[in-house]
């Protein structure tokens, strides 16, 4: 083997290693998240996917409705309604800047501990819907049947406490009404 060729094949494992390192570090690593967290992302270039992680409200959360660290989250964090706690209510306003005008779609990604504990309200003006289903200890995304009209910029609304045993990871409003999300939805 001539030495150059060696000098090459060396050059190419180090690039190799360089270029692997990265993606196992962003992979394990995780997106970076710092404060309120809004990202774009989505197949379809003329629609809006806007990104909130639920552990960042705008203002702080109230009553039983609190920060807790989450396994399996993104960020590893999510707003809960712990089991049982004693504490009364629990609301966590949000808002989206300058949302795009468009017919929107609101998902979220929760965490149902059981039966007793699989639903959680979201209030916008005066409209109020509530997540539930019947899947129970997993990370899972749901949505309603309901989109809503929004005519554009800053857009505000609160997840609000019905049953206590729930945590919500993610939240995603986009006006892609065929997308669906899975897992973990990646921040940039
Ligand atoms: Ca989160």
């Amino acid at each position: 083997m001539s030495r150059n060729l060696l000098i090459l094949l060396l050059g190419l494992a180090v690039t190799a290693a360089i270029v692997l390192g990265a993606l196992a570090w962003r992979h394990f690593a995780g997106p970076a998240y710092s404060g309120p967290a809004i990202v774009e992302l989505g197949p379809d270039p003329d629609a809006a996917y806007r990104v909130i992680e639920a552990e960042s409200p705008i203002r702080p959360s109230s009553g039983a409705m609190s920060i807790v660290a989450a396994n399996d989250s993104s960020g590893n964090q999510a707003m809960a309604v712990p089991a049982e706690t004693e504490k009364d209510g629990g609301k966590a306003d949000y808002g989206v800047e300058g949302l795009e005008p468009g017919r929107y779609r609101l998902w979220i990604r929760a965490f149902w501990q059981d039966g007793c504990g699989n639903s959680v309200g979201c209030a916008a003006g005066n409209k109020q819907i509530v997540f539930t289903d019947g899947i129970f200890d997993k990370w899972h995304w749901l949505t309603v049947p309901k989109q809503f009209d929004h005519t554009g910029g800053d857009f505000t609304f609160s997840l609000v406490r019905r049953e206590d045993g729930i945590m919500v990871d993610q939240i995603l409003l986009t006006s892609d009404a065929g997308f669906i999300p899975h897992g973990i939805v990646p921040g940039k």
